[in-house]
């Protein structure tokens, strides 16, 4: 279980297998040393600290982290660009952003030994997946500002796997050189590998390709889409979560078990917070996660508000592993849609679909206001064999969504069949939710 590479005291991979009195008290050291480096070189930080009256003396044990101020997406874009980073631009060695599709992009930066530990965590990554230096990993997250490329491809060279940094699109090319390279580990979104998977079977190829293990992120998706990519490239398929802020992926990741994925907490020191109120709720309540980084250099971020729903559970693993696991995100607080009442996330919906035999996990969720009310309205792709069949199958295929939807999510919506391949793919992020009212 543990990987093989060379590792130093602070990014050994031992880390993972130590008795949890152990890791609360390496997280208080490092969580001492962080509140003060934050403090002293942030002053946006210091000043949110000011306004409350807390200083580093007031964290004497972990606990005590509750009452340091909340770090949120906002303090990003107010101190944009590198108003956030704790060191001089001449120890910073490389920038991403978020692709800032509503105002400014994120940045983010990272020293010399950020970008180390960036490598050792995705490493460990891969190694809870399963993944070793004997495999072939094509990566087809996209490479640029974006973490997804450069961060899985730094830990996998780390890991000494063979690299094919190819990142996203052109489909064909990425099944031709899956099939004609050997690649047994695929690294992509989720609906990306949905969607090459469909082009390796229309191309014929899908019984030659050799995958194994996938890892995929970056995006909510649900057990539903899980089962149909394992069967589709025969692969496993495992969760892997992270966040440009807090260092990109790498902050936690599924091992073979499949059972939450298990957070790297000697660098990572996760909260559930209820997102109204901000209170640190106890172990297993589902709510907001809260995230500190306690070794990164170049931006440190204290309490960020990851507005990713979720819950934590520290029994121990059947791996072996002591690490927390969070368990799936099922989706971001702000893509939360709250239809006539009830709150629904897209992965929810998602995996619905993918229990009814005839619908391709293909779907697209528009939102539209009728008078005072908001009017949900499914896009579901058909599969070709239902289109073979009669007409009266569509409508009671429609029928049965609309059901099912009723008795798992307690909502109804109008559901509106297409024709296969008819809904936009994706080479990376999904676009799921189309919201008419902000239009
Ligand atoms: O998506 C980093 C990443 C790259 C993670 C590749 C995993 C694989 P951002 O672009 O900053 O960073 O987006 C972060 O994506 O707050 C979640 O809402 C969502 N997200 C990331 N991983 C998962 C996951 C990268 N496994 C945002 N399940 C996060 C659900 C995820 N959502």
């Amino acid at each position: 279980m543990v990987t093989s590479f060379a590792s130093n005291t602070i990014y050994n991979p031992l880390y993972e297998c130590m008795a949890r009195d152990e890791i609360t008290a390496l997280q208080a050291r490092r969580m001492k040393d962080v509140i003060s480096r934050a403090y002293n070189h942030v002053p946006a930080y210091r000043r949110k600290c000011q306004e409350i009256g807390v200083t580093p003396m007031h964290l004497e044990r972990l606990e005590d982290l509750r009452h340091f101020p909340c770090t949120v997406k906002s303090d990003f874009r107010d101190n944009y660009p590198f108003g956030m980073f704790a060191v001089p631009m001449e120890e910073v060695v490389r920038i991403h952003s978020s692709s800032g599709t509503t105002g400014k992009p994120t940045v983010v930066g990272y020293t010399a030994n950020d970008i180390q530990l960036w490598s050792e965590v995705m490493a460990r990554t891969m190694g809870c997946a399963g993944i070793t230096r004997k495999d072939v990993i094509q990566i087809c997250y996209g490479y640029g500002l974006f973490t997804g490329g450069l961060g899985v491809h730094y830990g996998a060279e780390r890991l000494g796997a063979t690299v094919i940094p190819i990142s996203g699109g052109n489909t064909k090319r990425q099944v031709m050189i899956m099939e004609d390279y050997g690649s047994t580990a695929l690294a992509s979104t989720p609906s990306y590998a949905l969607y090459m998977a469909e082009v390796a079977a229309e191309m014929g190829v899908r019984d030659r390709l050799k995958l194994r293990v996938g890892i995929f992120g970056a995006e909510p998706w649900s057990e539903g889409m899980r089962e149909d990519l394992e069967r589709e490239l025969g692969l496993k398929a495992i969760d892997i979560y992270g966040m440009s802020e807090l260092i990109g992926p790498g902050v936690s990741s599924e091992c073979e078990h499949q059972c939450g994925m298990h957070i790297f907490e000697d660098h990572f020191y996760p909260e559930i917070i209820d997102p109204e109120t901000e209170e640190v709720l106890p172990p297993g309540s589902r709510g907001e996660l809260v995230m500190t980084t306690m070794t990164k250099e170049a931006l440190p971020v204290i309490r960020y508000r990851t507005r990713d729903i979720t819950s934590l559970t520290y029994e121990r693993c059947a791996c072996g592993r002591t690490l927390v696991r969070m368990q799936r995100v099922t989706g971001r607080s702000d893509d939360m849609l709250i239809i006539r009442g009830v709150n629904v996330f897209p992965s929810q919906i998602e995996d619905v679909l993918t229990h009814i035999e005839g619908t391709a996990p293909h779907y697209q969720i528009h939102v539209r206001r009728e008078g005072t009310l908001d009017e949900l309205e499914l896009w579901v792709e058909v599969t070709e064999s239902v289109l073979k069949d009669e007409i009266r199958s569509l409508e009671s295929l429609s029928r049965r969504i609309n059901a099912e939807l009723q008795s798992v999510l307690n909502i109804s919506c109008r559901v509106k069949l297409v024709e296969p391949k008819t809904i936009e793919r994706s080479e990376g992020k999904a676009k799921r939710v189309i919201d008419h009212r902000q239009m």
